[in-house]
């Protein structure tokens, strides 16, 4: 079949729109109708050069909602018409890591899924006879993909697509790091270091789980108002205090409970770690940082008990948690619309790119 998609020819080159070739699905496989994309850090982040992963040409996008419209040979959890959000970390509830109790890291595709292939090796996408490599196992940048059956979280029917697609990660690995990975009790104190897509995602997570004070840290005044509104305290602009570090211990009495890192700057990752609190303070890496970067601190930091962790996809496992984080969405206990500040049709793909490197979205959703 044919299907209309933002492909990406080169790093460093706008998207181009252009009718690609898709292939069915093969055995375990399921063709998916996207109806709605987020355009994530993450895409611009490959499309840029700087992912050691990336390769060319790709169909980008792992922020999606859809509809199963057909499946291969041996899929029994999905059949055509259910709803579903694509996995960049699937579950196949199977392999060793899936066993596991402390991890959602699935392997079971990891070595294809990085090639930016199928489970089989190949690409289901070609442009004039050539591949197109898939990316991140989800390709939600095509308006028809094909995705492993364990790379799909089924969801409820009366989500709509336009929001629930942010679920596809943003709003995971924000409030997933806190309730999933950090499991952060109530009346804690939180910092959090960043207020973009995932950061302000990180601050509902600490109000939803009844953290007391939610410090936001952020180079832009913008995003004092915003935080405020998803549950943020205090606000500290690093421009405004001589070092970000020993404010945050000032004005905590000792550190916070918990810290997390939502920018992808090693720097910052070590002022998160060193305004944790002495003895128990915990700190939470999710921004990626640039290819060969290193973080540093003082080894006693770790010694007097603060402790340096991480998460991807916010440690959900997604098949079992994302229909539960939609239900969260549907019930009010989180919210989404407002953070979706731009929506746009495929052909203005670019145009998210460009309001994100300028500071001036949080989230830009293309919709079918
Ligand atoms: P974003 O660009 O929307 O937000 C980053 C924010 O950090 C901005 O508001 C910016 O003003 C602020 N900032 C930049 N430098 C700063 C500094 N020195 N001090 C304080 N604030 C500063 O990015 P995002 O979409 O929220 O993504 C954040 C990071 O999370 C990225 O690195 C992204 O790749 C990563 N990410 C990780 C996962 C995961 O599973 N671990 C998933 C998705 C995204
Ligand atoms: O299992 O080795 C692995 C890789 C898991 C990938 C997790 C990716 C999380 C960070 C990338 C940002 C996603 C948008
Ligand atoms: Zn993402
Ligand atoms: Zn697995």
């Amino acid at each position: 079949m044919k299907t209309q998609a933002a492909v990406a020819f080169a790093a460093g080159k706008p998207l181009e729109i252009v009718e690609l070739d898709l292939q069915g699905p093969q055995a375990g496989e399921v063709l998916v109708e996207i109806k709605a994309t987020g355009v994530c850090h993450t895409d611009a982040f490959t499309l840029s050069g700087d992912d050691p992963e990336g390769a060319f040409p790709a169909v980008l996008g792992h922020e999606g909602a859809g509809i199963v419209r057909e499946v291969g040979a041996g899929v029994t959890s999905l059949k055509p018409g259910d709803h579903v959000i694509p996995l960049y970390t699937p579950e196949c509830r199977e392999c060793e890591y899936c066993l596991h109790p402390k991890t959602n890291l699935c392997q079971s595709i990891r070595s294809t899924q990085g090639q930016g292939v199928m489970p089989d090796g190949t690409s289901r996408f070609s442009f004039e006879g050539k591949p197109v490599l898939h990316y991140m196992g989800c390709s939600t940048f095509s308006n028809y993909t094909v995705l492993p059956e364990i790379a799909l979280a089924k969801v409820r029917e009366d989500a709509p697509f336009d929001k629930i697609c942010y679920i596809g990660c943003g709003v995971t690995t924000g409030i997933g790091a806190v309730a999933f990975t950090m499991k952060v009790e109530p009346g804690s104190t939180v910092a959090v270091f960043g207020l973009g897509g995932i950061g302000l995602n990180v601050i509902q997570g600490a109000r939803m789980v009844g953290a007391d004070r939610i410090i936001g840290v952020d180079l832009n005044p913008a995003r004092e108002a915003l935080g405020r509104q998803f549950g943020m305290t205090d606000f500290v602009n690093p421009k405004d205090v001589d070092d970000v570090t020993q404010h945050i211990i000032e004005m905590t009495g000792g550190g916070v409970d918990y810290s997390f890192e939502c920018i992808g700057n090693v720097n910052v990752m070590r002022q998160a770690l060193e305004c944790a609190h002495k003895g128990w303070g915990q700190s939470c890496i999710i921004g990626v940082a640039g290819a060969g970067q290193e973080i540093s601190t003082r080894p006693f930091q770790l010694v007097t008990g603060r402790s340096w962790r991480g998460s991807a996809f916010g440690g959900a496992r997604g098949r079992t948690d994302v229909p539960k984080i939609v239900d969260w969405y549907m019930d009010n206990k989180i919210d989404i619309d407002t953070l979706i500040t731009h929506t746009m049709p495929l052909s203005d793909i670019n145009t998210a790119f460009d309001l994100m490197h300028k500071g001036e979205s949080i989230r830009s959703v293309v919709v079918y």
